[in-house]
């Protein structure tokens, strides 16, 4: 299957304010040409998930952007989505396939290479692989597992890899060089001040810009 994107972006709405503000950085993300975003909200109750994700799934439109909705196929399927981001213990990607068919994109979170081998075998159309450098959130996300590790997984596992965690304009060079598509972020964008400046910039080193 045709990705059609190598910049991944990734929202955490605690970096702002309200996500009122979250919606319009993600929107001047858009207008940047950023092709795709997963929204990751992981601790909403489920009616104000489903609100955001209908919200976000208006917002992609307008800007020709895939939306994926982590962990839930099926608030993803209710606002039909692009696809559904799965992490360790969310449902097996085997499971969702069989909720969602073909209709769906499924990318999975991986952090070692026999998880990354298990999603691709399952049928995930995409992995992201990290985090590769120490992220702001370090507890959460575990040891970065370095680019070292990302070389191994890219070679093996013939999908699609995403470097995720601690993405910066000056290390998208070495991960891209390490095998990988593409890359993953929150931070990196919508940590950013001028988040259409910073997205730009990272499209335009991945190539995705002119
Ligand atoms: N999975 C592994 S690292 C990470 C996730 C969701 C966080 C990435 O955040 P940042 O700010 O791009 O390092």
């Amino acid at each position: 299957m045709l990705i059609g994107f190598k910049l991944y972006l990734i929202t955490d709405r605690k970096l702002f304010a309200d996500s009122g503000k979250m919606f319009a950085a993600v929107e001047e993300a858009l207008k940047a040409g950023v092709k795709a975003v997963q929204l990751r909200e992981k601790d909403l109750p489920t009616r104000e998930l489903l609100d955001m994700a209908y919200k976000m799934r208006e917002l992609t439109a307008r800007h020709d952007a895939k939306l994926f909705i982590n962990d839930r196929a099926d608030i993803a399927m209710c606002v039909n989505a692009d696809g559904v981001h799965l992490g360790q213990s969310s449902m097996p990607v085997y499971a969702v396939r069989k909720v969602v068919g073909d209709r769906m994109m499924i990318g999975v979170s991986t952090h070692k290479l026999n998880e990354a081998l298990t999603a691709k075998r399952e049928g995930a159309d995409f992995i992201t692989f990290g985090p590769i450098y120490p992220t702001p959130s370090k507890l959460k996300y575990g040891k970065p597992v370095g680019v070292e590790s990302l070389k191994i997984v890219a070679e093996k596992v013939a999908i699609p890899v995403f470097g995720i965690g601690g993405i910066k304009p000056d290390n998208v060079e070495d991960v891209v060089n390490a095998g990988a598509y593409g890359v993953a972020l929150i931070s990196g964008i919508l940590g950013e001040h001028d988040v259409r400046r910073a997205a730009e910039n990272y499209l335009k080193i991945l190539g995705e810009k002119l």
